[in-house]
């Protein structure tokens, strides 16, 4: 979608430092870090949210996963501890229509979720 910006990162026209890419999702660094490492996983193909996975997207989720966790071991928070998010919609507080994951550690994160 030319009017999403992580379409845009997706497809080079938005600099960003990427961490990983493959032919089905891009990995960058977060441009708000909340965290010393926080990095955004996507889908390069526009899903708007959680709302649009189906299971026709069961292999391209698995392979995102996997990728999550290499990342995690890379950039040294496996053994520490981190966490995966994904907001979904307005209460979810999300605010990139394009389906995302961020990927926080380096630091003890506050237990409380919401
Ligand atoms: P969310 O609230 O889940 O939709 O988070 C969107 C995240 O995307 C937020 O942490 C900031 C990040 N972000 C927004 N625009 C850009 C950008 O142009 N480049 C990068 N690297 N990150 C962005």
């Amino acid at each position: 979608m030319s009017d999403c910006i992580f379409c845009q990162i997706a497809l080079g026209k938005i600099p960003s430092e990427i961490a990983y890419e493959d032919d089905q999702i891009i990995a960058f660094k977060d441009i708000q870090p909340l965290a010393p490492v926080h990095l955004v996983i996507i889908p390069k193909i526009h899903l708007r949210s959680l709302n649009d996975v189906t299971s026709d997207n069961k292999g391209l989720i698995g392979h995102l996963f996997s990728i999550i966790r290499r990342l995690a071991e890379e950039f040294g928070v496996a053994e520490s501890g981190y966490r995966v998010v994904t907001n979904t919609g307005t209460d979810g507080g999300q605010v990139i229509g394009h389906l995302h994951f961020h990927l926080l550690g380096g630091k003890a994160l506050n237990a409380n979720i919401g």
